[in-house]
């Protein structure tokens, strides 16, 4: 018998097997949904076009941008307070790779596809494809590119007028020397949820009739941005600023002045955050910052949420993209580890925990593609009045429900790795810290659910009824089809049990409807996912794979909110409850 080698573990020597790094493959070749999908609904003298520019951009992500974003990891920004000679300058240094990524960004579009308009309807669907493959390489980059595109939507829906059609623009322009980034200063240290009695900021009209803001903005990220959009108060006759929700207004303010100074603004500090290590966010004092009101005046919060569509719309976008570069990665490590005799691939408990991370994300990726759908048909014109509610509705459901799968998912992904997953230099764990933000900002889940909860009150039952006759459509054109019977019984049912809730909590209290927003909306999400699973089982070109994606994802608990109703979760004795579990005192 021959003895093993031990000199291979002697002095510098370390052994022979090191494991092969997962490699990343271009994105869009490896999606089969995503490929799935735009052959499915795009008309085909675009898809072609569409294709072939994602597949580029999926070859540049490989081949550029993925070590870019990994640059802007290493290289966070930092805050130089003084120059050499002791002269205040708060000056934000971000790091090469991060001005790279504004300039690819302007270069491809990321923002300009979707007010170019070129694919009409589709223009949507195409920028947030080529965002969602771009995401999961892009150092964090899609943050400020949220914002500009929520900034663009906000100048496009108020109308052009100066100084806003400059700032449009530079903010959907393709060249990156004029190509503007833009902020969005929402949340103060009193409240980011409760903008409405959060907002300490007030606005001091000036001669010119332009006005200087005074305040303190807690959280404002991609802080190097060019302009931002804000909230502020006015002063009402006795000088004081008007409250509540209608004493918001909202301004346009330019950062910093010709010669690159901050205008009328100190940079306090830089925040200190668990991921999104990449964008810059700070804390700014305002002090005598040049604005322009641009909504009427008390129609701040109103004027913004355009904005938040969009940057909700976003944030959807980052979670589905998440999840499923955590899926190629790890499928492709699986085909590559070898344990207990065989590869991962081959186990099939491993794959198990797969295909139950890819159910979860297909659905998120098909809700996505929904509302972008309908985002594009609605800026063509081409929308009903259903649409437009069902728009409306769907995108804090999307962005509340898949900010949650995302960390899910993600840290599902991480475990594939074994101990890998948990090392730094792998590049994975950067994954999952950035996905545990996307159900923190823009709209905790909560206060998306109690958006979810106003918009539905608010329509006369108008948002509902466009929900059920959608979920209708989709179940409609499956039936007959035996091979997703159950699934569209399932989703049926789910429909069927909500609409009975719905009807009798609406005659309740609303502390009742408070207690079962979260459910609700997380009941609104399964469903219509089920539904968009269904349909995309029914297409011609569907595979056995769609089929059992969605026989999967409609065997779960479709409509929570009935039966945590039936175990009296909303009950008026719930709230004491609760609170007693929470804040139980010790004994000793
Ligand atoms: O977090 C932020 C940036 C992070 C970095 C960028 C990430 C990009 C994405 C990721 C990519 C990687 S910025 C901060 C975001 N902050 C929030 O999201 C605030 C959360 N709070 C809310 O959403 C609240 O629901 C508020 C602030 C909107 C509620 O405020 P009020 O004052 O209580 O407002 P009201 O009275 O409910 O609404 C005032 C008006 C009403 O219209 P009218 O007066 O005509 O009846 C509402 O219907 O605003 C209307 N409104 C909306 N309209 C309110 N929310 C909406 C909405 N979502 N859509 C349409
Ligand atoms: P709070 O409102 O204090 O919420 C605390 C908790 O209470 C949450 O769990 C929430 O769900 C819950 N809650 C609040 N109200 C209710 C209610 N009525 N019913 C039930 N539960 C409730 N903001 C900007 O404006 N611009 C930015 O650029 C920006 N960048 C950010 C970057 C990062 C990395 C982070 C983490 C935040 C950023 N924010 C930004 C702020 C972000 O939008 C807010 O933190 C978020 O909206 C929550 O507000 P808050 O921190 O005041 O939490």
């Amino acid at each position: 018998e021959s003895r093993p080698e031990l000199g291979v573990f002697t002095r510098s020597s370390i052994g022979t097997f090191f494991q092969d790094r997962p490699l990343l493959k271009n994105p869009f070749l490896e999606d089969a949904l995503l490929q799935k999908y735009l052959s499915r609904n795009l008309p085909p003298q675009i898809l072609g076009t569409i294709r072939a520019d994602l597949a580029q951009f999926g070859k540049r992500i490989v081949t550029e941008l993925d070590v870019l974003g990994q640059q802007c990891e290493d290289s966070p920004p930092r805050l130089q307070h003084y120059d050499a000679w002791g002269c205040r300058i708060d000056r934000i240094l971000t790091c090469p790779a991060w001005a790279r990524m504004k300039e690819i960004s302007a270069q491809e579009g990321l923002v300009a596809a979707g007010y170019e308009r070129t694919y009409g309807e589709w223009s949507r669907v195409f920028q947030m494809s080529k965002i969602y493959l771009y995401s999961p390489s892009a150092g964090l980059y899609t943050c400020p590119l949220a914002m500009t595109d929520g900034a663009a939507k906000v100048i496009e829906s108020l109308g052009m007028t100066w100084p806003l059609e400059k700032a449009f623009q530079r903010l959907t322009c393709r060249d990156p020397q004029r190509f503007w980034t833009s902020g969005q200063w929402m949340t103060e240290r009193k409240g980011g949820s409760d903008v409405a009695n959060g907002t300490e900021t007030v606005a001091l009209p000036q001669a010119d009739g332009t006005y200087k803001l005074y305040g303190f903005k807690w959280f404002t990220s991609a802080t190097d941005a060019d302009m931002t959009l804000t909230l502020g108060r006015e002063l009402d006759e006795e000088g004081f600023p008007k409250q509540g929700s209608k004493g918001l207004s909202l301004f346009y303010a330019e950062v910093r002045d010709e010669q690159g100074n901050l205008n009328g603004i100190e940079v306090q500090r830089l925040k200190d955050k668990l991921g999104t290590r990449q964008v810059p966010t700070a804390e700014l004092l305002l002090d005598g910052l040049p604005a322009h009101r641009i909504s009427s005046e008390g129609r701040g919060v109103a004027s913004i949420s355009s904005m938040l569509t969009i940057t909700r719309i976003h944030n959807t976008v980052s979670a589905v993209a998440a999840m499923r570069r955590i899926i190629q990665l790890g499928r492709e490590y699986a085909a590559k580890r070898f344990v207990f005799g065989k590869f991962l691939r081959d186990h099939a408990l491993h794959v198990q925990t797969m295909a139950r991370m890819e159910v979860e994300t297909r659905g998120a990726f098909l809700l996505l593609m929904e509302v972008c759908q309908l985002l594009g048909r609605e800026e063509c014109g081409l929308t009903s009045e259903l649409d437009c509610h069902l728009l409306r509705l769907l995108t804090p459901v999307a962005k509340l429900y898949t900010g949650k799968q995302a960390v899910a998912v993600v840290s599902e992904g991480l475990e594939c790795f074994g101990g890998q997953g948990y090392m730094e230099d792998t590049g994975l764990p950067r994954m999952l810290r950035d996905a545990q933000v996307l159900s923190i900002w823009e709209g905790t889940t909560n206060v998306l659910s109690l958006d979810v909860l106003r918009c539905l009150a608010k329509s006369n039952g108008q948002v509902l009824e466009a929900f059920y006759s959608q979920v209708k459509i989709k179940l409609e054109a499956a039936s007959g089809n035996q091979a997703l019977a159950s699934p569209v019984m399932a989703v049926d049912c789910a429909l069927s049990k909500l609409g009975q809730f719905v009807q009798v909590a609406a005659r309740g209290a609303t502390s009742y409807l408070e207690l079962a927003a979260r459910d609700l909306s997380c009941s609104l999400a399964r469903i219509y996912m089920g539904a968009l699973l269904i349909e995309n089982a029914t297409w011609e070109g569907a595979s056995d794979s769609d089929i059992y994606a969605a026989t999967r994802w409609c065997e779960q608990d479709l409509c929570p909110v009935v039966n945590n109703k039936d175990h009296g979760w909303y009950n008026p004795e719930t709230p004491d409850k609760d609170a007693m579990l929470v804040y139980e005192v010790s004994p000793h």
